[in-house]
């Protein structure tokens, strides 16, 4: 009895860290979805072996983009990103792979699409520094916080 609760605990434990070691949150950007790039993007984002997990398509309001984007709020360049990410339809999604952060920031390229790795997704679809197609998050953390910023549980498949 006591070593089935260990084991359960452990297990839950374990399952615990590969959920927040293995998960990112992406946005297809608004100009990204203006441009007729969803398809493309997502293209490249099954090829790199990450597991769509949850998806919609939506719009962000400029009171939730100031929200998502709210460590950024002193920032020279924070009203125009508010600004961009309400003004149309973004795709919003969890993804799941080994190393997912990390992996995902690879895949999607510097911030400016001009400093991007040929064949990143910034590389290819962005347009500027500020309209730069996608939204990768930075740490394993941000990652748990954006997922659940759109997503409830019932939405997230297992
Ligand atoms: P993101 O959060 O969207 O994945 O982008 P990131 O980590 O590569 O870059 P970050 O420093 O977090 O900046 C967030 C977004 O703000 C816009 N930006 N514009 N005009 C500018 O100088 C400037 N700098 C940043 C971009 O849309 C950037 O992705
Ligand atoms: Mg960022």
């Amino acid at each position: 009895m006591y070593y089935d609760d260990e084991l359960d605990f452990f297990i839950s434990f374990a399952k615990k860290i590969s959920t927040m070691t293995n998960r990112t949150f992406t946005m297809i950007k608004p100009d990204a979805v203006e441009n007729g790039h969803i398809g493309a993007i997502l293209e490249k984002i099954n090829s790199a072996g990450f597991k769509i997990i949850a998806m919609k398509l939506t719009e962000l309001s400029l009171e939730k983009a100031q929200n998502f984007y709210k460590e950024h709020r002193e920032r020279p360049f924070f009203n125009e990103l508010v600004t961009f990410m309400s003004r149309g339809a973004i795709v919003a999604a969890i993804l799941e792979k080994h190393n997912a952060v990390e992996d995902f920031r690879e895949l999607i390229g510097s911030t400016n699409p001009s400093e991007a790795n040929e064949g990143s997704i910034r590389k290819l679809f962005a347009t500027s520094m500020g309209e730069n197609a996608v939204h990768g998050s930075d740490s394993n953390e941000n990652a748990m916080i954006e997922g659940a910023f759109h997503f409830s549980n019932e939405e997230i498949l297992s």
